[in-house]
C-alpha cells in the first residue's frame, strides 16, 4: 500500500466509502477556523498533513495501522518533548534585551563591550529560584538567580550570579551536599521548593560557614516582590585585565533602576497558591506593556595586590566587600525589553556558564568559581543532549565560530573541505589560523609553587563576622523579619536537637537574635560555648572596619517611583465617581496600574448613573496582587462591600501587609473593623498610621490626595505599624 500522505488520511477513506454526515460537518467547521493564508500543516518532513484529527484505522471501527507515520511521528516527537531540567535552578523565566556602557572601562579592562559608551551589546537574561522544580511557585524563600548572557563582538560573556551577594559554601566540593540537604528529601520527595525541612537545617547547623548566606535568605531578600526589583551580584571576585596586563579584582553588581522591593511572608505564601507564576507573570507584563525593567551595572574594584588591605579574603565567596570600604562605581545600564517568543527553545535551552568569558575579564582562584568552572558544561552535556549546544540559536554568538571542532550530536554547522586541523598544508587558505596579533593580553603569570593540597586557608575561617555585619545593618522590621524566618523554618524542623545545634550557632552572630529565635522552639536557650566545640565549627571573628553597612538594608533605600505598581481600587453600584476618576488619571501619569476589584466582572454603576467596568474580581485578584488599595466613597457602594466578606478581608490583609490603604469620604467605613471608622471611632480620624489616608474627596482635585498617596505608595510597605499581627487576615 502507499504511504503516500495523500491517500493516507481521510482523503483515503472517502474514496472508499463516504464519510458520515457529520463527519463532513465537524470537516467543514474545522475548516472554517483555519486562517485562509496561513501555511499548510506538514510533518517534520515536509509532508503535508491533510487529516490532524484522525489517525488511520483499518476500517472506522478497525485497530489503528502502525504505518499511519504521520500519528507516529506526531507521538514520538511528544513523547521526547521534555529535557531534564536543571539540577539547580529549574524554575526561570527570561527576556532578551541590551546592555550599554556609560563610560569606557579601557583603564581596567580590554573587554571590548566595555570600551566605548555608545556600543549597545544585546543580552539575554535568565532569572530563576534555585532549589524548586521547573513547575515549583515563583514566591517560595529562595535565592534567585540572576544570569546574563551578553552576545559581545568578541564572543558570548556570561555573568551567572544571584541576588545575593555571598553563597552558602567556600569550596565547590561541598555543592552537592549542600543541595541534597536543601532539596526534597529523598525518601519521600518533600517538601517542595523550602529549606523549611530537617535535612536543610541539619546540614546548615553542621556546616557554618552557610551562616552568612543563612541571614540573607531568611531576610527580606529571599523574598523579592519583582524579578524588576531585585539586586544581582556576580558574588565571586572576577578579574578585570586592561591591554597593558595590569589586573584588577571586580566584584559585579546589578542595581535596579525601581529600588529592592519584598514580600511579606505571609504575603508570598499566600501567593504561591494565588498565582504560582506572579514573578514571572510580572516580568512578562510589564515587558508587554513598555516598561522595561532597568538595571545599573556597579563594579566594586581592587587593585591585584592591594587585595589583603581588606580584612577577610576577597576569595571567599562567603564574604562581600562593605560599599562603604569600596564603593559601587556605576559603569553602565542593561534594559530587558523583549520578551521570550518560545520558553522552550530560549529560556529552557539557554546554557550559562561562568566560565564564557571575553578577552579582559578573568576568574579567581576563588574555589567555589573554579568548581563551576568545570560543573556548567558538564551539567548542558546532558541537559541539552551533547556537545552542540553553542549551536542553539540562544546560545550562539553574534561574531562567527571559526574552529576545528566537528561532529557530535545534533551538529548543525555544515563544515566544507578536508582539514580539519591545525597546522596544515593541504588548505585551501580559508582554513582559520590563529591570529597572533590579536591575542588575549594577560598579566605576567606568577609561578606556582605549591604542593598539592585539600587544606582549606585559615584567611576563610571567619564564618561569623560579616553575618553579624548583616544583622546589625538591618532596620527595626528587617530584624523581625529575619527572626519569625528562621522561627517559621526551624519549626518545620522536626528533630530538636538540630534546632538547638541551630540557634547555638546563631549565637555567634548575636545573641539577641539567636535567644530571640529560640524562645518559640522548645528548646533550650542558645549556647554559644556548645556551638564551639562542634565538628566544623571556626570563630575566628576578625574586627571588622564596618560595623553597620547601609546598603545592606532594604528599608534604608525604599526608593522614590511607583511605577508599574499595582492600586487595586474596590468598588460595588453607586460609587462616587468624579473623584476617583481624577484619582485615577493622576496615578496613570505616574506610570501606577489601577484595577477596579468588585464582587464580579461586567460593570458598576456610579452615583452619577454611568457605568465604571470592572476588570477583576475579590476572588480571581486578592489583595496579595497589589500593592496598595483606594476605597473611593459613595454610600451605597461602601455600604455593601462592608458586608461583602471578600472586600472586608481584602482590606485587612493589605493592612497586615503593611500597603498604603487609602480611602475618600464614605470608604473609610471598610476600614471600620481596624478601628479607622471616623463614624465609629471619631477620635482616631486624626491618628496618623503608617501608610492610611483618610481623606476628604474634595481634596483630589488640588492634587494634594495625589500626592500623598503616591508618597505613602513609595515607601512600598509600611512594616512599622501597629498591631499588624493581630489582623485576623
Ligand atoms: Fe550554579 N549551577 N553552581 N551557582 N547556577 C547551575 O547549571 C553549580 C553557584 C547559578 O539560568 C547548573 O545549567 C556548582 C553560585 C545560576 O540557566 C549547574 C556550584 C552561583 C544558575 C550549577 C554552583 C550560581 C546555576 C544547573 C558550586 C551564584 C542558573 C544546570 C561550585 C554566583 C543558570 C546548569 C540558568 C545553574 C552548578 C554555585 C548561580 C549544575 C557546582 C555560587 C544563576 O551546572
Amino acid at each position: 500500500m502507499s504511504l503516500h500522505p495523500k491517500r493516507n488520511g481521510a482523503s483515503s477513506r472517502s474514496s472508499a466509502a463516504p464519510p458520515a454526515k457529520n463527519n463532513q460537518d465537524k470537516k467543514t467547521q474545522l475548516e472554517a477556523c483555519t486562517v485562509a493564508a496561513s501555511p499548510s500543516l506538514t510533518s517534520n518532513q515536509g509532508v503535508p498533513i491533510t487529516d490532524n484529527h484522525n489517525s488511520l484505522k483499518a476500517g472506522d471501527n478497525g485497530p489503528t495501522l502502525l504505518e499511519d507515520f504521520i500519528l507516529r511521528e506526531k507521538i514520538t516527537h511528544f513523547g521526547h518533548e521534555r529535557i531534564p531540567e536543571r539540577v539547580v535552578n529549574a524554575r526561570g523565566c527570561g527576556a532578551h534585551g541590551y546592555f550599554k556602557p556609560y563610560k569606557s572601562m579601557v583603564q581596567y579592562t580590554s573587554a571590548a563591550f566595555l570600551q566605548t559608551p555608545d556600543l549597545e551589546t544585546p543580552v539575554f537574561v535568565r532569572f530563576s529560584g534555585s532549589s524548586g522544580s521547573q513547575g515549583s511557585a515563583d514566591t517560595v524563600r529562595d535565592v534567585r538567580g540572576f544570569a546574563v548572557k551578553f552576545y559581545t563582538q568578541k564572543g558570548n560573556y556570561d555573568l551567572v550570579g544571584n541576588n545575593m551577594p555571598v553563597f552558602y559554601i567556600q569550596d565547590a566540593i561541598k555543592f552537592p551536599d549542600l543541595i541534597h540537604a536543601l532539596k526534597p528529601e529523598p525518601n519521600h520527595e518533600m517538601p517542595q521548593a523550602s529549606s523549611a525541612h530537617d535535612t536543610f537545617w541539619d546540614f546548615a547547623s553542621l556546616v557554618p560557614e552557610v551562616t552568612h548566606m543563612l541571614m540573607w535568605t531568611m531576610s527580606d531578600r529571599g523574598l523579592p516582590r519583582s524579578l524588576r526589583m531585585m539586586e544581582g551580584f556576580g558574588v565571586h571576585a572576577f578579574r578585570f585585565i586592561n591591554a597593558r596586563g595590569d589586573a584588577f579584582f571586580v566584584k559585579f553588581h546589578w542595581k535596579p533602576k525601581l529600588g529592592v522591593h519584598a514580600l511579606d511572608w505571609d504575603e508570598a505564601q499566600k501567593i504561591a497558591g494565588k498565582d504560582p507564576d506572579f514573578l514571572r507573570r510580572d516580568l512578562w507584563e510589564a515587558i508587554e506593556a513598555g516598561n522595561c525593567p532597568e538595571w545599573e551595572l556597579g563594579v566594586q574594584i581592587v587593585d591585584a595586590g592591594r587585595e589583603g588591605d581588606l580584612e577577610f579574603d576577597i576569595l571567599d565567596p562567603t564574604k562581600l566587600i562593605p560599599e562603604s570600604q569600596v564603593p559601587v562605581q556605576i559603569i553602565g545600564k542593561m534594559v530587558l525589553n523583549r520578551n521570550a517568543e518560545n520558553f522552550f527553545s530560549e529560556t529552557e535551552q539557554v546554557a550559562f556558564h561562568p566560565g564564557n568569558l571575553v578577552p579582559g575579564i578573568d576568574f579567581s582562584n576563588d574555589p567555589l568559581l573554579q568548581g563551576r568552572l568545570f560543573s556548567y558544561t558538564d551539567a548542558q552535556l546532558t541537559r541539552l543532549g551533547g556537545p552542540n549546544f553553542n549551536e542553539i540559536p540562544i546560545n550562539r554568538s553574534i561574531c562567527p565560530i571559526h574552529n576545528f571542532q566537528r561532529g557530535g550530536l545534533h551538529r548543525q554547522t555544515i563544515n566544507k573541505g578536508r582539514v580539519a586541523y591545525e597546522p596544515n598544508t593541504l588548505g585551501t587558505g580559508t582554513e582559520f589560523r590563529i591570529d597572533g596579533a590579536a591575542q588575549d593580553v594577560q598579566p605576567p603569570f606568577k609561578p606556582m609553587d605549591a604542593s598539592k593540597t585539600r587544606h582549606r586557608r585559615a584567611s576563610f575561617d571567619d564564618h561569623f563576622s560579616q553575618a553579624t555585619l548583616f544583622w546589625n545593618s538591618q532596620s527595626l522590621a528587617e530584624k523581625d523579619h529575619l527572626v519569625a524566618a528562621f522561627r517559621f523554618e526551624l519549626s518545620k524542623v522536626e528533630l530538636p536537637e538540630i534546632r538547638q545545634r541551630m540557634v547555638d550557632n546563631l549565637a555567634h552572630v548575636d545573641l539577641k537574635l539567636a535567644a530571640r529565635v529560640a524562645a518559640s522552639l522548645g528548646i533550650n536557650a542558645p549556647d554559644p560555648k556548645a556551638a564551639a566545640g562542634r565538628l566544623g565549627f571556626r570563630d575566628h571573628k576578625t574586627t571588622s572596619k564596618v560595623s553597620e553597612e547601609p546598603a545592606l538594608s532594604m528599608a534604608a533605600r525604599p526608593g522614590a517611583s511607583i511605577k508599574t505598581r499595582k492600586i487595586a481600587v474596590l468598588v460595588a453600584d453607586g460609587v462616587d465617581a468624579p473623584p476617583l476618576r481624577r484619582l485615577l488619571q493622576d496615578m496613570a501619569a505616574t506610570g501606577a496600574v489601577c484595577k477596579l476589584v468588585a464582587s464580579r466582572l461586567g460593570s458598576v454603576s456610579t452615583l452619577g448613573g454611568k457605568q465604571l467596568v470592572v476588570d477583576h474580581t475579590f476572588a480571581n485578584m486578592p489583595s496579595v496582587m497589589f500593592d496598595a488599595v483606594l476605597i473611593p466613597g459613595g454610600n451605597e457602594s461602601i455600604t455593601s462591600l462592608c458586608t461583602l466578606g471578600e472586600a472586608v478581608h481584602f482590606v485587612l490583609e493589605a493592612y497586615k501587609h503593611g500597603k498604603t490603604i487609602c480611602a475618600l469620604n464614605e470608604g473609610s467605613q471598610l476600614l471600620a473593623t481596624l478601628g479607622f471608622s471616623n463614624e465609629k471611632n471619631p477620635e482616631l480620624i486624626n491618628v496618623p498610621t503608617p501608610g492610611i489616608l483618610l481623606a476628604d474627596a474634595r481634596k483630589v482635585l488640588d492634587g494634594q490626595v495625589t500626592q500623598d498617596f503616591i508618597a505613602a505608595i513609595a515607601l512600598h510597605r509600611h512594616w512599622d505599624r501597629l498591631n499588624a499581627e493581630a489582623v485576623p487576615a
